[in-house]
C-alpha cells in the first residue's frame, strides 16, 4: 500500500476528525489492517478509496432509492386475453396474475363469458322464462290479416278463412280466428317440433264448438294417414282434451272444457313424463312417455282434416313451443302478459 486516503486517520495525525472515532492510537499493524479493509470496501462499492468520508456517504445515499424502484412503460401479458366475443384461454393460475386473488373459476364458467355452454349458462337457462323457444306466435296485427311471420321467424301460411281477429284475443291486438271449415295455419316442416326429450307446448284457446283439433304435427294431412309417433292435441266432444301419439297411445284428460271461455292449455313432457295443464292446474292423468314425438313435419294450428269436420271453430292466441325444455313440472300461474322472446 503506497498511500492512504487523505481523510483516513494516520499515525501522524491521530486527532484528525474522522468517523472511526478512535480513542487510542492504533498500532501501526492494526492501522494498516484497517486501511486495507476500508480500501477493499471502497473498491467493492465502486468508490474511489481516496474519496472523503462525505463523498462516500453521498454516493451511498444516491444508491438508496433503488430499494423502492418505480417502473414506467407498458407491461405486456405473456398470453392473449380478451373478454367478450373472443374465447378466454387463460388458466385460472394466469388469471390470478391479473387480480392477485386465488380464482375458483372453472373452464366451463369462463365459457359462459364467450357464449359457450357452461354450468352457469345451464342454470340461467332454467331461470329465463322462454329459453328453448322454437316457436312463438303472438297472433297480433290488423283485423282479418292473413300473412304473418312468427316471432321466431317462421313464415306462416293461412288456409281457408283463417285470419287475425282483433275482436277477441287474450293478449295484444289480435288472435287467430278459425271458422271450423277448412281453416288452419301452418309453419314449415322442421325438426323444431320433433321432440326427443323434454318439451312444452302452450297456448290460449277459446272455442265456439268442442270436438276440434287444436294443434298437430302430422306427416300426412289426415290422422288416418299419419306416421307412427306423429302427435295431435284435440278437444273431444265431451269437452275433454286428448293428446294422441300415432300408433303409440291416446291420453285423454279429465277436465271438462266449455265453449266461449279462454283457457290456457299446456302440454309438457319432463324427464319422460307427459302432463297436461289447464289454466296452470295439472290434469290427474299423466303418461310415462320417452318416445320421440313428431317426424319433422309441418306444424298445424287449428288443424283440419279434409273431408272431416274437425277444424277448430274459435280462437287461438299466444302459441309457444319449447323444444328441450319442460317449462312446468307442477301447477303454475298462467302468464298475464305476452311472452318475451329472449335471444342470446
Ligand atoms: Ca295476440
Ligand atoms: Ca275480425
Ligand atoms: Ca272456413
Amino acid at each position: 500500500m503506497s498511500s492512504y486516503p487523505d481523510a483516513i486517520p494516520s499515525l501522524t495525525n491521530p486527532t484528525a476528525t474522522d468517523k472511526q472515532n478512535s480513542t487510542t492510537v492504533p498500532h501501526a499493524t492494526q492501522h494498516a489492517d484497517v486501511n486495507n479493509e476500508i480500501e477493499a470496501i471502497c473498491i467493492e462499492l465502486g468508490v474511489n478509496p481516496k474519496s472523503t468520508y462525505d463523498s462516500v456517504a453521498a454516493y451511498l445515499a444516491a444508491l438508496a432509492p433503488l430499494a423502492s424502484p418505480t417502473f414506467t412503460g407498458t407491461v405486456v401479458l405473456p398470453y392473449p386475453f380478451t373478454l367478450g366475443s373472443t374465447s378466454v384461454t387463460s388458466t385460472a393460475a394466469e388469471l390470478n396474475v391479473l387480480d392477485g386473488i386465488p380464482s375458483t373459476l372453472t373452464a366451463a364458467e369462463l365459457g359462459y363469458v364467450d357464449g359457450v355452454t357452461s354450468a352457469i349458462q345451464t342454470q340461467l337457462d332454467a331461470k329465463i322464462p322462454n329459453s328453448g323457444t322454437v316457436f312463438l306466435f303472438h297472433a297480433d296485427g290488423a283485423d282479418a290479416a292473413t300473412t304473418y311471420t312468427a316471432e321466431t321467424g317462421q313464415t306462416l301460411t293461412f288456409a281457408g278463412n283463417a285470419q287475425l281477429d282483433t275482436a277477441d284475443k287474450e293478449f295484444g291486438s289480435a288472435s287467430a280466428l278459425f271458422d271450423g271449415t277448412g281453416d288452419y295455419i301452418t309453419a314449415p316442416a322442421s325438426a323444431d317440433w320433433n321432440f326427443t326429450g323434454d318439451f312444452t307446448i302452450d297456448f290460449w284457446w277459446k272455442g265456439n264448438n268442442l270436438n276440434k283439433t287444436l294443434i298437430k304435427s302430422v306427416s300426412n294431412e289426415t290422422w288416418a294417414d299419419a306416421t307412427t309417433n306423429d302427435w295431435l292435441l284435440a278437444v273431444g266432444s265431451a269437452g275433454k282434451l286428448a293428446f294422441y301419439v300415432k300408433n303409440v297411445y291416446t291420453l285423454e284428460f279429465n277436465s271438462v272444457l266449455s265453449t266461449g271461455v279462454w283457457y290456457h292449455i299446456a302440454i309438457v313432457r319432463s324427464s319422460g313424463v307427459l302432463k297436461c295443464y289447464v289454466n296452470g292446474i295439472a290434469e290427474a292423468d299423466t303418461r310415462n312417455d320417452a318416445t320421440t314425438l313428431g317426424n319433422t313435419q309441418v306444424l298445424n294450428i287449428g288443424a283440419v282434416e279434409t273431408g272431416l269436420t274437425l277444424g277448430l271453430n274459435g280462437w287461438i292466441d299466444e302459441v309457444r313451443i319449447l323444444n328441450g325444455v319442460a317449462r312446468h313440472t307442477s301447477n303454475f300461474s298462467v302468464n298475464t302478459l305476452p311472452y318475451t322472446l329472449i335471444v342470446y
